[in-house]
């Protein structure tokens, strides 16, 4: 009883009313949701181009969640523009070198480069080679399917990352100071450059995205919330367990994905009491 009083005077007295809203809640900020693009099937891979600011990323058919059905599609958040990628077979993966404006998209036979201009999706390499995940930071790389393999371009060649022989990688992430965290069916890993040392970060959580903003914060997308690595493990800022997918665009604006939209969340003054499973 006494427990629950306190509560109730803290959020009476810190300004927060105490009806219920479909706002969300992340960090300390409050946001609304403003849906983007709706019915598609669990949207994973958020990746936004920022020198145009479009957002590319894959669903599937939302009527049979069918794995072998993948589908790449785009969204441009300033014309609201927003398409099918034709051309890819089972596409899945995306990955941007923000720097000269190249955007790599892989299905299960290889991996192709997108044309800003003509919106078509040329091949590049891997010929027959099943596409699991692309990430791009100074060099290209990709994590081939089933056997979920890291591999990264050198030289036009790609080849297994030493590093990472016999070990599966779901996905994978290096920042600006090369800190490289990567996730399989285990849990989240850290990889120590220097000492060629992997550390477990968490073994409950089941990563769906890794991703930076654009201050270079990394942010972990999980069936258990969201989470903001710290220089001494991470911190959990949402609770809420149906985001499939998040990034940031040109001016760090927020875009998620639940089981079906694509939305954007925008800034709110005011908060409410959240509902954590549906909002
Ligand atoms: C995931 O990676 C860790 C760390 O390298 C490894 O110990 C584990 O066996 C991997 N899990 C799978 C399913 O390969
Ligand atoms: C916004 C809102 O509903 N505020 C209510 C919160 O609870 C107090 C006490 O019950 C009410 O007086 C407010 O109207």
């Amino acid at each position: 009883m006494n427990r629950i009083l306190f509560i109730f005077v803290i959020t009476a007295t810190s300004g927060i009313p105490n009806k219920s809203c479909d706002r969300m809640r992340i960090g300390n900020n409050w946001y609304d949701r403003e849906i983007l693009w709706s019915e598609l099937g669990r949207p994973y891979n958020l990746n936004i181009h920022r020198g145009s600011n479009t957002l590319f990323f894959s669903y599937t058919q939302p009527e049979t969640y069918s794995d072998v059905d993948f589908q790449l599609a785009y969204y441009n958040l300033d014309s609201n523009d927003h398409q099918n990628i034709v051309g890819i077979r089972g596409g899945c993966a995306v990955a941007i070198n923000q720097a000269t404006d190249e955007i790599y998209l892989g299905g299960s036979e290889g991996i192709y480069k997108y044309n800003m201009l003509t919106k078509l999706a040329d091949f590049y390499g891997e010929k027959g080679v099943n596409i699991w995940a692309l990430f791009y930071r100074r060099n290209l790389f990709y994590i081939s399917y089933p056997d979920q393999k890291l591999h990264i371009e050198v030289d036009d060649k790609f080849s297994p990352v030493k590093e990472f022989l016999g070990i599966e990688v779901d996905h994978f992430h290096v920042n600006n100071d090369n800190i490289i965290y990567f996730a399989n069916k285990t849990g989240l890993y850290k990889y120590d450059n220097d000492n060629n040392d992997i550390r477990n970060v968490n073994n409950l959580i089941t990563v769906r995205q890794i991703v930076e903003d654009v201050d270079d914060n990394v942010y972990i997308c999980t069936n258990l919330g969201v989470f903001l690595i710290k220089v001494d493990g991470m911190e959990k800022i949402s609770d809420i367990k149906n985001i499939y997918g998040l990034a940031f665009d040109r001016d760090n604006n927020i875009i998620i994905s639940d089981e079906k939209n694509i939305i954007k969340l925008i800034n709110s003054k005011s908060g409410c009491m959240e509902d954590k499973e549906h909002w």
